[in-house]
């Protein structure tokens, strides 16, 4: 049970990660309760284990529930409190672990690629709610998640305040030029996804050269390819933005090959359970 009087509920005042299974390995598992300690850390929230009390919580939890291939979320939030945002309030966080049986996104995603729009609603600026903190307040994003589907588009591209590409509302954003695979920094207010880090290592033993690039969407437009990179949709890659046709029109060729690689990755690479 989770109390009405959780701070993650009243103020969404707590982080997550969201991590998958294939086949019985939990993929990258080290890396997602790193990120999950640094966005604690930044919101002065101390989770009341260690980090190998937490990967093994993790995976008995998927024992207990007889997954093999699932969908790993954990939180934290700051715990129950008095009604009132004081973290003070509240003495102890609240961890909670759900996995889930992973709900494929359709093959004919992957195969024609996606169409996806830029939106109004701006990335929250770093000294605001940095968006590499992975929070429990997704508003930001899920704003921009209501424009695009309010003009018929199922993802939203996201620009900061300098109209700098940041990332998209659940997915980092790669473009492909002149053998040059690029993604925006951080700093420009996207998360440090870990499958954007194991695409740019991917990316850089097929030979590409991969590079961290500030980027407008002039160069989105003009790109050779584009594709997102998530936990749960993995590589999608897209076709159009804002109704320009990137490319060919049709899924990019490399686009291709890296995601072949990183589904290889993730059938190999992993914590064994
Ligand atoms: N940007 C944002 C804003 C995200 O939330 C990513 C990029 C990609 O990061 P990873 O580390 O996954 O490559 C995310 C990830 C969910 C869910 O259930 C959300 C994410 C991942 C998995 C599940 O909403 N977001």
């Amino acid at each position: 049970m989770v109390s009405v009087f959780d701070h993650g509920l009243l103020y969404g005042d707590g982080v997550f990660e969201g991590i998958r299974a294939y086949n019985g390995l939990v993929f990258k598992l080290k890396e997602h309760v790193d990120r999950l300690w640094e966005s604690a850390h930044t919101l002065m929230l101390t989770i009341p284990l260690t980090k190998a009390e937490m990967q093994s919580a993790i995976v008995a939890t998927l024992k207990k529930n007889k997954l093999r291939d699932a969908y790993i979320r954990v939180v934290v939030t700051r715990g129950v409190g008095d009604l009132g945002l004081d973290p003070r309030k509240c003495p102890r966080a609240t961890v909670f672990i759900i996995t889930d049986k992973i709900k494929l996104y359709p093959e004919s995603l992957y195969q024609k690629g996606l169409e996806i729009i830029s939106v109004a609603t701006l990335r929250s600026h770093p000294e605001s709610v940095n968006p590499q903190i992975k929070s429990l307040n997704y508003l930001n994003n899920i704003l921009a998640k209501i424009e695009a589907i309010n003009s018929g588009y199922e993802e939203a591209l996201m620009l900061n305040t300098h109209g700098h590409v940041s990332e998209c509302t659940g997915e980092n954003v790669f473009i492909l030029k002149d053998g040059r695979l690029a993604t925006p920094p951080t700093h420009v207010g996207a998360l440090r996804g870990i499958t954007r880090q194991a695409v740019m290592e991917l990316g850089a033993k097929m030979g590409l050269e991969v590079k961290e690039e500030i980027m407008t969407r002039h160069d989105i437009y003009n790109a050779e390819e584009v594709f997102l990179t998530g936990t749960a949709a993995e590589i999608v890659p897209i076709v159009k933005v804002d109704n320009r046709v990137i490319g060919s029109g049709k899924p990019g060729t490399t686009t291709g090959k890296l995601l072949k690689a990183f589904r290889e990755l993730t059938r190999r690479d992993g914590l064994r359970f």
